[in-house]
């Protein structure tokens, strides 16, 4: 049967992960501890049934297991992240010869099996020796991380040609500096602001050394969660939040990122309430100079916003009067069993504005997911029937095609996540993959969206 929908020639057809939420051994192999690793032991009562990021899903042990499984259900590429406290255990000096080990077997295995191994550096790990003197708040860590940077280059370099410096770098800003959902656990907008910055800054360090190594034919980028903001009403105090909730929380690594520069209106704001972060000399000319070559969209919901309405925010500690609500927009498709909305739309106004405002830079989905609690009432015949996920796929392909046809540069699209995994304070509450993984067995079974996801592989579409 011919497709109704084809994507362009050699499209990177995968899944996404990262190094806590999979590895497990996080006491093993000579991995320093992070910032995961300590908040569990300090507050278990923080993670979902208590469950921490020690065993996860094995990955650290079953590598080779899973990779065959990538290899079957038709990855062409798969996204990991090296975890920092694994391959320099106090983040700064000696590097652990293990974890090189480990870190060489599972990209050798990918490659070997057919798969291009997408290489991130940090994925919300802060290695806790460089947390206890401030972690992104200390411009030392800045200097630390773009060590890190150049250390993996030259190690895996050769062989990785798709880098990534951050993921979300702006959750660990919401989480530990905003929200508290997030060790360190500080409500500080002035911190938050500076942890921001910090980590921009570290991004365009990472790149400057990824340049003078010349990896051949290599390419760096970031993988920020874009969530397209959406006004209650054309009313402007509602227009004027949504252009805040854009700027604070897309924009804000967007544009430093991709076009070397922050908005000026982001700019205004910050001064005008006294929340700019210190910015040395030559900064932002470093940051200028020193852009990235791929954009990952990570992409899940949209934001609904509304004008502020001075009425205490149940979910936020953090709410000065000049920022924004969120809105819950009645009508609004939401995913049943997770309690997010689903947006397929909100993919495609994506793409359309990196075409049209940030060069249409070289891009792809670098995660997009349908989270399910109690995953298991799907099972039948011993496998989960995830005919919703299917759905949800395919929905946000279609606009993700739509975009393509009219001229948006994506590449690719990885779905959050390859197989069940421990994910930061929800623990094992929300499962994404196409394989489900039993947390006291280990035992991997293939989701029928598995199944379905080898098909559009191999026909490059559906
Ligand atoms: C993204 C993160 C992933 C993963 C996912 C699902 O923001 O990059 O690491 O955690 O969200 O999150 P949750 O399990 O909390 O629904």
């Amino acid at each position: 049967m011919a497709n109704e929908y084809t994507f362009p020639k050699g499209f990177w057809w995968g899944s996404a992960t990262s190094a806590t939420q999979i590895e497990g051994a996080a006491n093993e192999g000579g991995k320093g501890p992070n910032i995961w690793d300590y908040w569990y032991k300090k507050e278990p009562n923080r993670f979902f049934e208590n469950v921490g990021p020690e065993k996860t899903s094995d990955f650290y042990h079953l590598y080779k297991e899973d990779i065959q499984l990538m290899k079957e259900i038709g990855h062409n590429s798969f996204r990991m992240s090296i975890s920092w406290s694994r391959l320099i255990p106090n983040g700064k000096g000696e590097v652990n010869e293990e974890a090189v080990t480990f870190y060489n077997n599972v990209i050798n295995e990918l490659i070997d099996n057919g798969i291009e191994p997408f290489v991130n550096l940090f994925h919300f790990d802060m290695p806790l020796k460089l947390q206890q003197v401030g972690g992104w708040e200390n411009r030392d860590v800045v200097e630390a991380y773009a060590d890190y940077a150049e250390i993996c280059f030259r190690l895996f370099g050769n062989r990785v040609k798709k880098w990534f410096t951050f993921n979300e770098p702006i959750v660990p800003v919401e989480g530990g500096y905003l929200y508290d959902f997030h060790y360190p656990n500080i409500v500080d907008f002035k911190k938050a602001a500076q942890v921001a910055f910090h980590t921009v800054l570290a991004s365009a360090k990472a790149i400057e050394r990824f340049r003078k190594e010349k990896v051949s034919d290599g390419k760096i980028g970031i993988i920020l969660n874009l969530t397209p903001s959406y006004p209650r009403s054309q009313n402007p105090y509602d227009l004027k939040a949504s252009r805040i909730a854009d700027l604070f929380f897309n924009r804000s690594f967007l544009d430093p990122a991709v076009l070397g520069e922050y908005p000026e209106e982001l700019i205004e704001i910050l001064r005008e309430h006294g929340q700019l972060p210190v910015v040395q000399d030559g900064d932002l000319e470093f940051i200028k100079n020193h852009t990235v070559d791929l954009l990952g969209v990570n992409y899940y919901q949209p934001r609904r916003v509304k004008a502020k309405e001075h009425l205490p925010n149940p979910y936020s500690p953090f709410m000065p009067d000049w920022f924004f609500d969120n809105y819950e927009m009645p009508g609004r498709k939401m995913n049943p069993y997770r309690g997010w909305e689903i947006y397929e739309k909100g993919i495609y106004d994506i793409m359309i504005n990196l075409k049209e405002n940030y060069g249409n830079i070289e891009s792809f989905i670098s995660e997009n997911g349908m989270g399910v609690q109690n995953e298991e009432r799907f099972l039948k015949d011993g496998m989960i029937h995830d005919d919703y996920r299917i759905e949800f796929i395919k929905g946000h392909l279609q606009w993700l095609h739509k975009a393509i046809e009219e001229g948006a540069n994506c590449k690719g699209y990885h779905l959050w996540t390859f197989m069940d995994n421990w994910s930061w304070c929800n623990a094992y509450k929300n499962r994404y993959g196409f394989v489900s993984v039993d947390i006291t067995t280990q035992k991997r079974s293939l989701k029928k969206s598995a199944l379905w996801f080898k098909q559009v592989s191999h026909n490059n579409g559906f």
